[in-house]
Formats: C-alpha cells, sequence, structure tokens
C-alpha cells in the first residue's frame, strides 16, 4: 500500500519537501509489529528468569491480551463489542447523583469521571498513563461486568484517511460503530485559538455527517452528560455541535441523540502515514513524543490525538470534556494507547519510564511535575488509586496486553 491518503497530485510536490520513507504504510507496518514482536521477546525473557528461580509469571506470551483494529475482526466480533458497549449504557451507575445528577448508566460512570477530571489529563504529565488505564478499566468492566470475551480494539486511523465515513468503524452497518450523523450542509468547526490575537483559529472542513447517527448500533442511543467544551468553546457553522447544555450545566441530565460529523479532513491532515511513521521513528524523547501526538498548543496543529476526536466530531465526539460519550472515543484512545506502547517498546530503557508533565493541562494553574509515585484515579468508573509507575507497562502491573 503507497500513499494511500494522498492524492495523487500532491505525491511530486510532497516527495520534493520531505526526506522520510517513500512507502510510510509498509515501513510503518514493519516498525509496528517489530516493536510489538520486542515486547513479547521481553516477556518470554522474563518469564524463563523468574522460572529459573521457581516463580511462575502471570503475564506470558500464551495468556497476553491481544487488542486489534476494529476493522480486521470479523464482522461478528465486532458486534460482540458493541453489544457489550449496549450492556453497559443499560446498566445502573455507581457514581452517586450528588455529584454527577447527569448520570444514567455505568457507561456514563466513565463519560462523568473524563468530564470530571479533563483539566488534570490532557497536556499533563498524566496524558498517556491516564487514559492507558482508563481504556483498560472500560475494556474491564466490558469483560466483567457484560461478559464480553473480546478485547479492547483500537482504529488505525491511517489505514482509513482517505474515506472514514465508508471504513469499518462508521459504515453504519450492524457491524460498525454506528454510521455517520445524517448529512447536515454545514461549513464546519471553528476551533478557537487557546490566546485570542496570538494563536491562530483553526478551521476544519465540514465531514460529511453533522446530525443524528441513524444507522448501526447506536442509532438509539441516548448521550446523557455535557456538552463542556463545546457549549462555550467550539463554534461550529450550523446546528451540529452547538448543543446547549441542560439546565444542571455540563454534568446534569440533558439527554440527545449522538451526532458525528465524519470526514476525511482531519485523518488525512494530522494522521496520514507519513505523521505517524514521523511520530513514531522522530521523536527520541517522551516530551517531543507527547508534543507532536497532542499537537503544540497554539501552532493550529492538532496533532493525531486531536485529528481523530475531530474526525469523529459532533456532540460529544467533539468535546474534550464529554467525547468519551461517543463509543468510538475508546477505539481512538487505544490507538492513542498503542502508538505509546510501541513507541516505549523501540526503546524500553529510555522510554518505559518516561514521564513530561505537569499535574494540570498546560501547566495551569501551575503544579508539580508528575512522577512515578503519583496517584491517578478513574473515580467512580473503576478500580482504585494506582501510582503511576503501575501503569508504564501493558506487560507489569494490572495490565497484560499487546497490540498487533
Ligand atoms: C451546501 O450549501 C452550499 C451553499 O448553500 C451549496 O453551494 C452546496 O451545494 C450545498 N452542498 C450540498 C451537498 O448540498
Ligand atoms: C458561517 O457561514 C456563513 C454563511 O455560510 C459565512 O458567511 C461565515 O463566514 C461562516 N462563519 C464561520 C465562522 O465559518
Ligand atoms: C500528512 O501529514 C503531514 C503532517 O501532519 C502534513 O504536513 C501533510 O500535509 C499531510 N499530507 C496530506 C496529503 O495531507
Ligand atoms: C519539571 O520538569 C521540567 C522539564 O523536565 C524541569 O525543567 C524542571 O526542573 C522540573 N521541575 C522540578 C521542580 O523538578
Ligand atoms: C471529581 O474530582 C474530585 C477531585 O478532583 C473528587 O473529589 C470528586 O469525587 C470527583 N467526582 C467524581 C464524580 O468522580
Ligand atoms: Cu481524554
Amino acid at each position: 500500500m503507497k500513499f494511500s491518503v494522498l492524492p495523487a497530485l500532491a505525491v511530486a510536490s510532497y516527495l520534493a519537501t520531505t526526506v522520510i520513507a517513500q512507502d510510510d504504510a509498509a515501513s510503518l507496518d514493519a516498525l509496528m509489529s517489530e516493536a510489538a514482536n520486542n515486547v513479547l521477546v521481553q516477556l518470554e525473557a522474563e518469564e524463563a528468569a523468574l522460572a529459573k528461580r521457581g516463580v511462575k509469571a502471570t503475564c506470558t506470551v500464551n495468556n497476553i491480551a491481544i487488542r486489534q483494529e476494529f476493522g480486521s475482526m470479523a464482522p461478528l466480533a465486532r458486534k460482540v463489542y458493541t453489544d457489550a458497549v449496549l450492556c453497559l449504557q443499560k446498566k445502573t451507575n455507581l457514581t452517586p447523583l450528588s455529584l454527577i445528577p447527569g448520570a444514567r448508566s455505568r457507561f456514563d460512570d466513565f463519560v462523568g469521571t473524563h468530564i470530571n477530571q479533563t483539566g488534570l489529563i490532557h497536556f499533563s504529565g498524566t496524558f498517556l498513563g491516564w487514559h492507558r488505564y482508563y481504556v483498560w478499566s472500560y475494556e474491564q468492566a466490558l469483560r466483567n461486568e457484560c461478559g464480553y470475551t473480546g478485547y479492547q480494539p483500537y482504529w488505525d486511523w491511517s489505514k482509513w484517511a482517505a474515506s472514514p465515513q465508508t471504513s469499518p468503524m462508521f459504515d453504519g452497518s450492524e457491524y460498525s460503530m454506528g454510521g455517520n450523523g445524517e448529512f447536515i450542509n454545514h461549513t464546519g468547526l471553528v476551533i478557537p485559538p487557546p490566546v485570542a490575537g496570538v494563536n491562530p483559529t483553526i478551521y476544519l472542513d465540514p465531514g460529511f455527517g453533522g446530525g443524528c447517527v441513524q444507522t448501526g448500533p447506536f442509532a438509539d442511543m441516548t448521550v446523557n452528560l455535557g456538552p463542556v467544551g463545546a457549549a462555550g468553546g467550539l463554534i461550529i457553522n450550523g446546528t451540529e455541535t452547538d448543543v446547549p447544555q441542560g439546565p444542571n450545566g455540563g454534568l446534569g441530565y440533558n439527554p440527545r441523540c449522538l451526532k458525528r460529523d465524519v470526514g476525511p479532513f482531519c485523518l488525512q491532515k494530522y494522521n496520514n502515514y507519513t505523521r505517524i511513521f514521523n511520530l513514531m521513528t522522530l521523536r527520541k524523547t517522551i516530551k517531543e513524543f507527547q508534543d507532536d501526538l497532542e499537537g503544540p498548543v497554539g501552532t493550529g496543529d492538532l496533532g493525531p490525538h486531536g485529528g481523530g476526536h475531530f474526525t469523529i466530531g459532533g456532540d460529544p465526539g467533539g468535546d474534550l470534556f464529554t467525547s468519551p460519550g461517543d463509543p468510538a472515543f475508546y477505539l481512538h484512545h487505544a490507538q492513542v494507547d498503542r502508538l505509546w506502547t510501541l513507541w516505549q517498546a523501540l526503546d524500553p530503557k529510555t522510554r518505559q519510564y518516561a514521564l513530561d508533565g505537569t499535574n494540570t493541562m498546560l501547566n495551569n494553574p501551575p503544579s508539580a511535575n508528575t512522577t512515578l509515585t503519583d496517584y491517578i484515579n478513574l473515580g467512580y468508573a473503576a478500580g482504585a488509586p494506582i501510582q503511576m509507575q503501575n501503569i508504564m507497562s501493558t506487560v507489569a502491573g494490572p495490565f497484560c496486553y499487546i497490540y498487533i
């Protein structure tokens, strides 16, 4: 597969300005396999070392969970996954309504926790680790509370960048994550600058949706919480994410349809094979890696993390706070975790336990640097608070999984 996301005409000028591998898709796939293999080799060595001392390893190459690309899973396996998500959406919430009055399900426990901690877990030292623990805990809830026997799928953005709206994730079939939103003719999202007059405004081309999701497993889904960010921050020139808050604010009960605005603009611009290949190969420190992944704030570059979020778009997908209210969120963040996992595996000595950033978003308000002994928690969504050092590897601490 060569330059599958590059329009033919763009290739020539593109090649003239870059020195990276010409076949980024194949190079990236090879690199990712090599990295995943590194993890397994290391695991086998550890298992053997433990066995010598008469200790039985708990996570081994034989019992390790394998997370797969959604589009590569058998159609029925995909439906088993979305059935489990629908189950979580029917289970009673654990969060007291005194804290999050709008929570109506176990699924909402996760959304509410993310809203509550948004200011701590993005553009911060806990970003990657917190979301790793979050997605894993969601996977555990699906398995332990909804009888799911598979593992968390991920979304390989670059592979579907040419036409995400017709990809297995969003084609609207019963084996998808639900269809695109109903088409509403609009001019796209305008993201205001973080600091007016200093940073650029970001203009996104509209996707092919904008309205309510009407096909696939989540056609009848009700979004209960939010919006928080979209209400005050993001302006859409139309109606689609211009969603009013309920009377009790972003944590109040505000039932509405799931809206999406899936289209190729963001994936082609921020998540193409070249971008991901560069991220995985050129970024050597955790600071460089995180900055590139999240997009340096104020540069007008959303980064692959932002690019994936705004490819889903809509409500709550386009809302930094409430985005886990769209079930596609977890596949997007599994991919973020996949990149981090495999980037770590390319040089575990320097990368496995490397952190960068403080305990608040963009260090606002100012806070201490995140350290390996800091605790993170998932509120009422799941589990006990856990130390950062226990979530830095996907084959240590509570985890035992890898991506293929
Ligand atoms: C959307 O609206 C614009 C401006 O009114 C119009 O030119 C365009 O053809 C419309 N697109 C579609 C797909 O309806
Ligand atoms: C919104 O749409 C109108 C008419 O389609 C256009 O004139 C205006 O520039 C748009 N505003 C933004 C912020 O995109
Ligand atoms: C691929 O991504 C890079 C980096 O984000 C960007 O500069 C380039 O324009 C993208 N390619 C296309 C064809 O959009
Ligand atoms: C926090 O981290 C930054 C970047 O690594 C470093 O320059 C700074 O000295 C650290 N601050 C403290 C108090 O350790
Ligand atoms: C929200 O976070 C605060 C601390 O940051 C915590 O005390 C509170 O319990 C959290 N609420 C929920 C519903 O998780
Ligand atoms: Cu998040």
